[in-house]
């Protein structure tokens, strides 16, 4: 009998010790992921993204020109340098072990998926175009919505955002991550990549965030190594889905795009937008076992229909909109534990003997959805 009561103690302990976190503990062990990890001091631009492998014990921070690997106790392992472009928000693929993040080069009109193949990173200052670390995938849809002429002056713009064009006012790519598809709680993985959206008051077609879905099983066939200067175009011809959050414009929309396995939801960290007619939240979470519906995308300059997802039916309401959602960090680099905890990366600068240095600490927090902030920190 004691032996049973003890038993019984040490499971209701197990069960209710510590809240629901507890519910879906990590597969690894919750030991294994610290409160910090230190992602370093760089001479190069701002962190934007983050990734973790949770089997192998590293996290990788993209630092705009720059890619970090460390482990997590936050010594470097390696890095990868030479970018000319913007390296912005990164996945970590469970299924190959490889980190996937978005690569723009704007003046060419080239967005990429770069996929690093992370074994290989053992030393600092890896070049991403010879050393065998890095290629590239072409992403025809971005590159045809970042150059449209929506005017039709004959004349596209370019990298401006205070332009008619630019369809649903593409500034290109920035969010990734890997989730099942839309309205399939249990369904295939697929890779999703956020549009990036210029801020700009004076047009309606711009109040979507946009969102693509490939499947990238058979992507080996169009990886390239990166040429930046003359960028590759093999990739898919169009991603398998492509649907529209209707949050109101953003500024750059999804900068860090994460989903999370506990909740079945995905999570859009943004820059605030500047339409006063919009609430401006920095959070948007969209509810992934929601089945997409096929309606009209709202402020186009020629009626036009899409596949529409709903945002999840928490956090803040703005009345005259509907629309919901949080202020929140974790535009600097947002990943789930998949047990209600999360890294948020911390932004940060340090002078270096003259040289300006930029930081990027992943932080432990846990998700309590309270509003307006729905993330506390773990200390
Ligand atoms: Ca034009
Ligand atoms: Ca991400």
């Amino acid at each position: 009998m004691r032996v049973a009561h003890v038993l019984l103690t040490a499971a209701l302990t197990t069960a209710l010790g510590s809240g629901p976190a507890l519910a879906a503990p990590a597969e690894a062990g919750p030991a294994r992921f610290p409160a910090e990890v230190n992602g370093g001091a760089w001479p190069s631009g701002h962190v934007q993204g983050m990734a973790l492998d949770r089997k192998k014990g590293f996290m990788y921070f993209s630092f705009t020109n720059l890619l970090v690997k460390t482990d997590l106790k936050g010594n470097p392992v390696g890095s990868v340098t030479g970018f000319t472009g913007h390296l912005g928000d990164l996945d970590f693929n469970e299924k190959d072990g490889r980190v996937y993040g978005s690569l723009e080069y704007k003046d060419a009109k080239a967005f990429y998926i770069a996929i690093f193949d992370v074994d290989r990173i053992t030393s600092l200052d890896m070049n991403a175009e010879g050393s065998d670390v890095v290629t590239a995938v072409y992403l025809k849809d971005v590159v045809d919505d970042y150059a449209a002429d929506m005017n039709g002056d004959g004349v596209f713009d370019g990298n401006v955002a205070n332009t008619p064009d630019h369809r649903y006012g593409c500034s290109g790519i920035d969010g990734v991550a890997f989730g099942p598809e839309f309205g399939r709680r249990g369904g295939q993985q697929k890779l999703t990549v956020a549009y990036g959206v210029y801020a700009n008051t004076t047009r309606t077609d711009n109040d979507h965030q946009v969102l693509l879905q490939y499947d990238i099983r058979d992507w080996r066939a169009y990886e390239r190594p990166l040429t930046q200067s003359q960028p590759h175009t093999a990739g898919p011809d169009q991603a398998a889905g492509k649907y529209f959050v209707r949050t109101g414009n953003t500024t750059y929309g999804v900068q860090n795009l994460e989903y999370d396995k506990r909740s079945g939801t995905w999570l859009m960290a943004v820059y605030k937008g500047v339409k006063p007619q919009f609430p401006n939240y920095s959070l948007f979470v969209v509810d992934g076992s929601a089945r997409p519906v096929e309606g009209p995308i709202e402020g186009q300059p020629k009626p036009e229909r899409g596949l529409l997802l709903p945002l999840l039916d928490q956090g803040l309401r703005h009345d005259e909109t509907g629309i919901r959602g949080w202020e929140s960090g974790g535009q600097y680099g947002l990943v789930s534990l998949d047990d209600g905890r999360f890294y948020l990366a911390k932004d940060g600068k340090i002078a270096d003997g003259g040289v300006t240095k930029q930081t990027g600490v992943a932080q432990l927090h846990r998700w309590t959805g309270q509003t307006p902030t729905p993330f506390e920190r773990i200390q």
